[in-house]
């Protein structure tokens, strides 16, 4: 498991060179946004269950067959694993963006995922559909532009390159599933 910092020491000792200006210059613009980046995860998990709850009642509308027999969202036992689901893919995109580095999510949560998903007959598509769904919500949360929920403590700023990044985990998550 590796964030900005570990990663550019396992970078630079890779080519047994010392940390050169150019990562360093990445580095102190990762601290220079430390602040953004922090209220960028607050603004995710804070408001976790609505993006995760909304994902899946989304998915589920778009195929009511999840929640009918032979769905996989039915019975209940399965609705609350997918429900859990959600929360767990979430909680580690979380990670990343704090860490400013995918390899917890990959490592802990996508590795494998697939195959179990395969293996148990969760329908690939629609995860990737609620993991998409997670990924707008969240973009909305980090502009705090999400409709009705302003949090009006955060200061306006241009939040692009998190939302640039957050974006990129979800996308991993989908590419790992797909
Ligand atoms: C740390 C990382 C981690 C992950 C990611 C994880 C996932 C995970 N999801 C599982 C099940 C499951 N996952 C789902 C999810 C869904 N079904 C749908 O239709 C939707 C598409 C989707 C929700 C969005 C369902 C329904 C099950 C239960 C399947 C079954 O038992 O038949 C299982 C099998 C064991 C169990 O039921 O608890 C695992 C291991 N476990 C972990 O420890």
């Amino acid at each position: 498991m590796l964030d900005a910092f570990s990663k550019a020491v396992v970078a630079a000792d890779a080519k047994t060179a010392y940390i050169g200006s150019e990562e360093l210059q990445g580095l102190r613009s990762f601290i220079a946004e430390g602040n953004q980046r922090l209220d960028a995860v607050n603004s995710i998990s804070s408001n976790a269950s609505c993006i995760v709850s909304d994902a899946v009642s989304g998915m589920i509308c778009e195929n009511q067959g999840l929640i009918q027999s032979g769905g996989n969202c039915y019975p209940n036992r399965r609705m609350a694993a997918c429900l859990r689901d959600g929360e767990i893919i979430l909680r580690y995109v979380c990670y990343a963006l704090l860490a400013g580095d995918s390899s917890v999510l990959d490592d802990r949560c996508l590795n494998g995922l697939k195959e179990t998903y395969i293996a148990l007959g969760v329908p690939l598509a629609s995860a990737v559909r609620a993991v998409n769904i997670m990924k707008a919500a969240s973009i909305a949360f980090i502009n705090n532009n999400a409709s009705g929920r302003k949090m009006d403590n955060i200061p306006d700023g241009d939040c692009s390159s998190l939302t640039a990044e957050a974006a990129s985990y979800f996308d991993k998550v989908a590419a790992a599933l797909s």
